[in-house]
């Protein structure tokens, strides 16, 4: 592949001029993986702020459904030993939970699994997969290293937790272009049992304020309803890759079975976080001065694994 000179998104569009953008189908996102046109699939992320590869990770998704399902089992036997956190409880294995849909047969349900390149080697290897790594030095790279440890959203079914509309940048806010989210369906997902929606074009807009919802930060609801949003149905395997600025979020599980996702995320070697926050509090004190000069001082301490390229000394 061609790599082309990694250039910021410009941040040139308001929030309120999203409406007037044409509306965008589920076919203009998408490419396939048996054939990847990789220009192609760079010129549609840098448009949309999206980018969906179908069966990108078809082959492997059995053995990555395997490792999250022994982690929800050992999550599910743990939460009698939960505790009490800022963002709803966390198992002793360090899985977040929230509070579960009425009637369901317990009182938390599993969000955030703690499942990650540390407790499973298939989910690292797809980090690393070569296809995925290279789309990722030609978007922001030349050099590129993984952004935290890779993450499993796990919707319980019969009502498994909304992921509102939101920015992962509101989340955390990064100095240069920040990271690329890679999100992988691990079974099939429809419109029933939580498909990801996605703003084309959002990418554009920089940070955009958010509120406290039920699943943390999100956009207010009455402002950003669904319907401004993309659903993208897909097999497990197909990869979603979005912009840190592109807003997303997924309706609750209404189907029988578990809906697990994977999301692998890549940044520029010299990026960082400056905002990490999980609630509107938490960022306001994120967002201070004292708290800014903390984050470039140890600025270094957020380095991840090179994927791509290589990383001088930074001073
Ligand atoms: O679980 C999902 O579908 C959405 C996950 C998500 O939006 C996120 O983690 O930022």
């Amino acid at each position: 592949m061609h790599t082309t000179l990694k250039t910021a998104t410009p941040v040139d569009l308001l929030p309120e001029d999203i409406p007037r953008l044409p509306t965008v189908t589920v076919a203009e996102l998408e490419v396939h993986a048996a054939d990847l046109d990789s220009e192609r699939a760079a010129a549609i992320y840098r448009k949309h702020g999206a980018l969906i590869i179908r069966g990108l990770y078809k082959s492997t998704m059995a053995g990555v459904r395997r490792d999250i399902e022994r982690a929800a089992a050992q999550a599910i036997s743990l939460i009698p030993q939960a505790k009490k956190c800022n963002e709803g409880w966390l198992t002793p294995d360090g899985t977040l939970l929230l509070p579960a849909p009425p009637h369901y047969h317990r009182e938390q349900q599993l969000m955030v699994l703690q499942c990650d390149y540390k407790t499973s080697a298939n989910i690292f290897r797809a980090a690393v997969d070569d296809t995925m790594c290279d789309l990722a030095a030609a978007l922001i790279g030349p050099d590129v290293e993984l952004f935290m440890d890779g993450q499993v959203l796990y919707k319980e079914p019969v009502g498994g937790h909304p992921k509102h509309l939101h920015q992962d940048s509101a989340y955390f806010e990064h100095r240069l272009e920040g990271p690329l989210a890679a999100l992988t369906y691990v079974v099939d997902t429809d419109l029933t049992n939580g498909a990801l929606h996605v703003i084309p074009g959002s990418h554009r807009c920089g940070v955009i304020p958010h509120v406290d919802t039920f699943s943390h930060l999100g956009l207010p609801a009455d402002i950003w309803p669904w319907e401004r949003a993309v659903p993208i149905c897909g097999q497990a395997g197909d990869a979603i890759l979005f912009h840190v600025h592109t807003i997303h979020g997924s309706k609750e599980n209404f189907s029988t079975a578990p809906r697990p996702v994977f999301i692998n995320r890549y940044r520029d070697a010299a990026d960082y976080v400056v905002v990490g926050a999980t609630s509107t509090a938490a960022r306001k004190e994120a967002e201070s001065q004292e708290a800014r000069k903390a984050v470039e001082r140890s600025r270094n301490q957020q380095r991840g694994l090179m994927v791509r390229g290589y990383r001088g000394y930074m001073g």
